[in-house]
C-alpha cells in the first residue's frame, strides 16, 4: 500500500479571496490587493477573475489597471489576513501530527491515519470556518504533494499516487520541478530540455553543467523521488502538570492544594500562549499503581486558574477518593481554542 501521508495545502488567491468573502459585491469581479492603480504599488494578489486578464502577483498596479480598468484595487490588510491564517493553522493542528508552515497561506501536513479522508475534512472545515477555498495535494512525498495541490487550482483536490506521478511527470514543463526557476529554465531550454522527460533522459554531465551540485537532486525530482522530511514546528495538544507525592495521600483537602498549584501554573502557560482550553483532565495513580483519568469538557473555554481548579476538583467526585490512597496527581488542559478561532473573535463570520 502506498503511504499517501503528506499533504500540501495552499489557499486560493488568499488576500483577494478574503476581501471578496467579506464584501460580497466583490465576488465574481476582478480584484487586486496591493494598492491604488495610480500608486507605485505592486499586485500582492489578484483574484482569479483578474488573472483572466493577465494580471498577476508582482506586476505594478498601473500595469494591472491597463490590462483591466474595471479592476477593484484594495489596500493590504495584513492583520486581517494573519488572523485568517491563524484560524487555518488551528484547523491543521487539529488534524495533523506534524506541520511545516511555508507561508501565510501554505503548509505541509503529515497525517498517518486515513490521510485522504482527513484531507477532505480539512478542506471542508476551512470552507466552513472561513468561507475560503484551499487547494489540496495528497501524496507520499513533499514534492509530489506540492505539485498535486497546484494541478487543479483553485478549489482543487488532487491525490498523487505513484502511478499517477509516473504518468503525468514526463510531459510537464521543467519549471514544475522544485527549484527550477526562470533562469534555470532558460538555461535548460537552451540545451533542448523543455519537459520533465528531457531531464529524466539527460546526460548527468550535461545537467551538471547547468545545475552544478543540484543536478542529482533535480534528476531525482524528475522521477518524483523526494526523501525530504517535514521541517516541523511542534504543536502541543495539551499542557499538563503532575507530581509524585512524597507520601501516599487520601485527604481531599490536601490533594486540592496540589490541584490549585497546577491550575495556577497551567493558567499562566495558557495566557502566555494566548490559548484557552475546553477540556480539563484530572489524573491520578493510586498506591497500587492503578492509574485513572477523568475529564470534563466545557462549552466556554477557560484560561483562568479559578475555573481550571474548580473543574479539576469537581472531577475528584468521580474517583475513589477518599477511600484509596494516591501516589501521583496531575491536571491537564487541552482541546485548545486558538486566538483565530471564530468563537474567540469579536465579529462573526
Ligand atoms: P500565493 O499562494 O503564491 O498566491 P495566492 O494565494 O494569492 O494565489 P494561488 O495560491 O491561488 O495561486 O501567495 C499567498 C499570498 O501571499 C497572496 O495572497 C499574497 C501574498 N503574496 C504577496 O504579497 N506577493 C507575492 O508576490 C506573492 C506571490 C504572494
Ligand atoms: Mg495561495
Amino acid at each position: 500500500m502506498e503511504n499517501l501521508k503528506i499533504l500540501h495545502l495552499d489557499m486560493d488567491a488568499f488576500f483577494a479571496a478574503i476581501e471578496q468573502n467579506e464584501r460580497p459585491y466583490l465576488k465574481g469581479r476582478p480584484v487586486v490587493v496591493g494598492g491604488k492603480p495610480d500608486s507605485r504599488g505592486v499586485v500582492s494578489t489578484a483574484s482569479y477573475e483578474a488573472r483572466e486578464y493577465g494580471i498577476h502577483s508582482g506586476m505594478s498596479c498601473k500595469e494591472a489597471y491597463n490590462l483591466c480598468p474595471k479592476t477593484v484595487f484594495l489596500p493590504v490588510r495584513m492583520e486581517r489576513y494573519k488572523q485568517v491564517s491563524r484560524t487555518i493553522r488551528s484547523i491543521f493542528e487539529k488534524y495533523a501530527s506534524s506541520i511545516e508552515p511555508l507561508s501565510i497561506d501554505e503548509a505541509f501536513l503529515e497525517i498517518e491515519e486515513n490521510p485522504v479522508q482527513e484531507a477532505k475534512k480539512i478542506k471542508e472545515e476551512i470552507y466552513k470556518k472561513t468561507g475560503l477555498t484551499v487547494s489540496v495535494g495528497v501524496s507520499y512525498n513533499k514534492y509530489l504533494a506540492k505539485l498535486a495541490s497546484d494541478l487543479e487550482k483553485p478549489d482543487g483536490f488532487t491525490v498523487m499516487t505513484r502511478q499517477k506521478a509516473e504518468k503525468i511527470l514526463p510531459d510537464l514543463p521543467i519549471r514544475k520541478i522544485w527549484g527550477v526557476g526562470s533562469k534555470t529554465e532558460k538555461d535548460l531550454q537552451e540545451l533542448g530540455m523543455f519537459k520533465i522527460k528531457d531531464i529524466q533522459r539527460a546526460d548527468v554531465l550535461l545537467l551538471k553543467r547547468v545545475l552544478g551540485k543540484r543536478a542529482e537532486e533535480v534528476r531525482q525530482l524528475s522521477y518524483g523521488i523526494d526523501e525530504r522530511q517535514l521541517e516541523t514546528v511542534q504543536t502541543a495538544k495539551s499542557y499538563g502538570e503532575e507530581r509524585t507525592l512524597s507520601k501516599d495521600e487520601h485527604r481531599i483537602d490536601v490533594l486540592r492544594t496540589y490541584v490549585n498549584d497546577f491550575a495556577e501554573e497551567l493558567s499562566e502557560r495558557l495566557v502566555r500562549s494566548h490559548l484557552k482550553a475546553r477540556t480539563v483532565t484530572l489524573k491520578m495513580r493510586y498506591d497500587d499503581f492503578d492509574s485513572i483519568s477523568r475529564s470534563k469538557t466545557v462549552e466556554k473555554a477557560v484560561d483562568d486558574k479559578g475555573s481550571i481548579a474548580k473543574i479539576a476538583v469537581s472531577l475528584m467526585n468521580k474517583t475513589d477518593l477518599p477511600n484509596r490512597r494516591v501516589r501521583l496527581i496531575g491536571v491537564q488542559v487541552g482541546n485548545f481554542l486558538y486566538p483565530g478561532d471564530p468563537e474567540q473573535m469579536k465579529f462573526p463570520f
